[in-house]
């Protein structure tokens, strides 16, 4: 039978509901644990010789349900569940690279990824470099002998900046090199990293995955034998696994997924244009916008061009949070991908941890805000946008 469509498989995908008594929705595992027969069957569960489940970290049914999922949507072969976005990319991360052994990373990462990259290299010697991945012998140069991983989030958070996937994929191939690709603004509805040849793909789950704001969560898909790995070492010993509770919402925010991300792209749409002829704003990042320098590259490898709008306010920090604090509707908060339209700062808030000269290299200025537009009517949101705007600019005019 013919694959059904993403749309379609996002509502009915890999959930056999004849195994769960009909059940239309995944039921809910909400357990610690699981008895066996007898200390004979544990005993074989235990070695591995009787499939079945033993104890929620190193397996439970609903989990398992959204694994399959996942891995069906990204075209992978086996989903790993992860109790954040940050306990994926550091089990990945921990799985596939030891001592002494680099990762090359693309010029801008989301905060916490730059921290932990700086903790495992000040700490346990896994060296990292950022690089523009802009062209294909700056990354060829600087691929060493114990380099391993080629990390990159595309768009970068909260740049905006595209990195082209074949083209990079490309490259890190010449020399084995694992490519890790952070596909969390796009989710698998825009941007299929594994049908481009990336080995493993990772979600921050929080983000449009979940689409609610109601979980913290993390997934990822590669091969299955790799993800065997991560699921009997970094994931099991390092414990950073999903709860059952936080499966069954995802499951549940995957349904709307497509429509959602519909109707994130196409506010967006509505706005980057009106953002960009309004006095105030110095500049807009928006990979759907025809004049932005990588539209060709968002048009071959986005679907649509996403929810996210990065831009700068005309003066700097002060003029930035004037006008967070004259919104309204808009919310000011860190995450994106939730039905409200958020707003948030990276330069003090989700790139806060970067050290300013290297946030400046990273192209986040003090004047930058990043909005995550949400599912609200595009015309309310632009009002509160506007009004905000107007009071910061008369508020920084001088009055004559
Ligand atoms: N990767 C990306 C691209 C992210 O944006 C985030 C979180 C993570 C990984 C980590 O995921 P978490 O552990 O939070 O589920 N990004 C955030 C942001 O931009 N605002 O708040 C969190």
């Amino acid at each position: 039978m013919e694959k059904k469509k993403l749309e379609t498989r996002l509502i009915h995908g890999e959930y056999d509901r004849k195994k769960h008594y009909g059940s239309l929705t995944p039921p809910l595992y909400q357990t610690s644990t699981f008895t066996f027969d007898s200390a004979e069957q544990g005993e074989a569960r235990f070695a591995g010789i009787e499939s079945g489940y033993i104890y929620s970290r190193l397996g439970n049914p609903t989990v398992a349900i959204l694994e399959k999922a996942i891995a069906d949507l990204e075209e992978g072969e086996e989903g790993v569940a992860f109790a954040s976005g940050m306990a994926a990319v550091s089990s990945i991360l921990l799985a596939l690279v030891k001592h002494g052994e680099h990762i090359l990373v693309s010029e801008g990462v989301y905060g916490c990824t730059y921290g932990f990259l700086q903790l495992v290299d000040d700490r346990y010697g896994i060296e990292h470099d950022f690089i523009e991945m802009s062209d294909e012998d700056t990354i060829r140069n600087r691929i060493k002998p114990n380099t391993k991983v080629l990390y990159v989030e595309t768009p970068i958070n909260p740049t905006m900046k595209l990195i082209d996937l074949k083209m990079v994929i490309r490259v890190a191939k010449e020399s084995g090199v694992t490519v890790v690709v952070d596909n969390t603004f796009c989710s698998p509805y825009l941007q299929q990293p594994l049908t481009l040849g990336a080995d493993v793909v990772i979600h921050s789950a929080t983000k449009y995955i979940c689409g609610h704001g109601d979980v913290i969560a993390g997934l990822a898909v590669g091969k299955a034998a790799f993800m065997q790995v991560v699921r009997g070492t970094t994931l099991k010993d390092m414990g950073g696994v999903m709860a059952p509770f936080d499966a069954w919402l995802l499951l549940r925010g995957l349904k709307t997924l497509s429509v959602r991300m519909d109707r994130h792209c196409s506010n967006a749409k509505g706005l980057y244009e009106k953002l960009k002829m309004h006095p105030m704003i110095k500049s807009v990042v928006y990979p759907g916008d025809p004049d932005y320098t990588q539209f060709t590259l968002a048009e071959k490898q986005m679907k649509q061009p996403g929810g996210l709008i990065t831009f700068e306010i005309e003066g700097g920090k002060e003029e930035a949070q004037s006008f967070m604090n004259h919104l309204k509707m808009v919310q000011v908060a860190v995450s994106l991908g939730d039905a409200e339209s958020l707003i948030q700062h990276p330069a003090t808030m989700t790139h806060a941890v970067v050290p300013s000269e290297k946030r400046l290299e990273m192209g986040i200025t003090e004047g930058m805000l990043r909005l995550s537009v949400g599912l609200e009517n595009v015309e309310d949101i632009w009002e509160d946008l506007s009004q905000a705007l107007q009071k910061t600019a008369s508020e920084f005019t001088p009055s004559k």
